[in-house]
Formats: structure tokens, sequence, C-alpha cells
């Protein structure tokens, strides 16, 4: 492949592209196309239906963010369940933490997984860690069927268009609060607030109908549209700026990026 541009196009008015030397990885699966490219600026990245899901420039701010933000609020998790998330960087995270025991990944897609862990081992690094259990299945099902409780909860899921539509629902928010602790929280992607507020106020309005703490935290970076993106909070207990210990971070000796 001579060198080429690969678009995301933003509700057809806009567009980011990324210049690209080869395409490593291109599938359909019964969920969604899944694309693996070598960039010029970005290193490689994957999309999911012509999204960009990361790049390997930029993926530390949305890994860090969806992870440590509910992480260090809470003052000792150690069972986390990640919906989707599907390259790995979040579990990555998520088992950097030393008091987690067990983490539960589910993921509905195993094309993702697969080519993620032939193509991007910098987010899929930690898919055979002996404290993650990685299962290919619906989140959905499984978060209304599993007996297990967890202390936090990460969903980690592209767009709500395709096969992550039904996570931007009541039903689900209320299946993660029963599987959650008493004292839990979960944490969503949660879109844009310049080109996609629509879904973010769905999202927010849903968490906040569960959980007795409810809001959004920003972030940005370069490969999401517009830049600014979110991630929505739901806590049963602690506060993330009230309840949040300074020192458990300092004890941890983590190191991070963003
Ligand atoms: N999850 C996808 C974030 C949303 C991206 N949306 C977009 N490009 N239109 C990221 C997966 C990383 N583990």
């Amino acid at each position: 492949m001579s060198q080429e541009w690969v678009y995301e196009n933003y509700n057809d008015l806009l567009s980011f592209g990324y210049k690209v030397s080869d395409r490593l990885f291109s599938g359909q699966s019964e969920f969604q196309k899944v694309e693996i490219y070598q960039t010029l600026g970005f290193g490689k990245i994957l999309l999911n239906d012509d999204l960009v899901m990361l790049t390997e420039k930029d993926e530390f701010v949305y890994h860090d963010m969806i992870t440590h933000v509910p992480l260090f609020t809470h003052p000792n998790p150690k069972s986390v369940l990640v919906i989707g998330g599907g390259d790995g960087g979040t579990a990555r995270e998520v088992l950097r933490h030393k008091n987690v025991e067990y983490c539960k990944m589910v993921e509905i897609d195993k094309m993702v997984v697969d080519a993620c862990r032939e193509f991007i081992p910098q987010t899929s690094v930690a898919l055979d860690d002996s404290r993650l259990d990685l299962e290919i299945a619906d989140g959905i099902k499984y978060v209304r069927e599993t007996d297990k409780k967890y202390d936090v909860v990460l969903v980690d899921s592209t767009d709500p268009i395709g096969p992550a539509a039904p996570l931007f629902d009541d039903e689900f928010y209320k299946n993660i609060y029963k599987i959650l602790n008493d004292d839990g929280i979960v944490v969503s992607q949660g879109e844009s607030a310049f080109l996609f507020s629509d879904m973010q106020k769905k999202l927010m309005e849903i968490v906040n109908r569960q959980f007795p703490i409810s809001m959004i935290y920003n972030f940005s970076n370069i490969a999401y549209p517009s830049g600014l993106w979110s991630f929505t909070f739901g806590s049963k207990k602690y506060h993330p700026l009230k309840n949040f210990n300074p020192q458990r971070v300092e004890d941890s000796s983590m190191e991070f990026q963003y």
C-alpha cells in the first residue's frame, strides 16, 4: 500500500485523517468491521466500523483516565469488571494496581482481541496476566446473569451505534448497580460534549437515575472527535473529590503519563 489517508468522519460534517503506510489487519466480524493501520505519525491505530478506537500515540490518556480515577477513588478495589476493552489497554492499567486480585473482562468481539494480540502488543500486553479472566461474551447478558460482585465496573465501549448501542440503556445500568458491592463504582466511556452531547446527556441521565453520586469528567486527547472526550462516573458511596486520598497514589509508587 502506498501512502494514503484514512479518515474518521464525524456526523458527516467533519473528518480527521491519518497518513498511513500499511493496512496490517482488516476483517468483518459478526459484529463490526475491524481494521488496524500503521500510521506515519500516531503509531498503529485500531478502527471499529470506521471509528478510531485507539492510537498507540495517545491511548495512554483514555486508559489512564478510565482506570485510575475510579481505582483511586475506591479505597481498596479488589475485583474489577471490564465490559468491552478488547484491545487490552484498560485491563493493562487495572492490573497495575496491586490490590486488584481479580479482573474479569467481557468482550463481545473475539476478532478485536485476536487482532490486537497480534498487532498491538502495546495494549494487549496484559491479556495473559494470571489475575485476568477474559471471556468472549455479551456484556449485557453477563451483567444480567452473573452472581459475582465487583468493586469497580469499567464500560470500555465504542460509540452507541452497532454492538455498543444496548450499553446506553437503563436496564444495563440497573444490572451494573446490582452486581456492584455496596461501595461500588462504575465508569463508562462518555462521548464528547462538543459533537455528541445528545449521547453524553442520555448516558449521564441513565447513570444519574441509578446512582446517588453521578458526574462527568472530561479529558482531552488527539484521536477522539473534537479532542474533548469524557467518562461518566456513578458511585454508591465514594465521591471522587471528597473521598479521594492522595496518599494512596503516593503509596502505590505508580507512575502515570496523563
Ligand atoms: N473506546 C472508544 C471510545 C470512543 C471513540 N469514538 C470515536 N472515535 N468516534 C476506546 C477503546 C479503548 N480501549
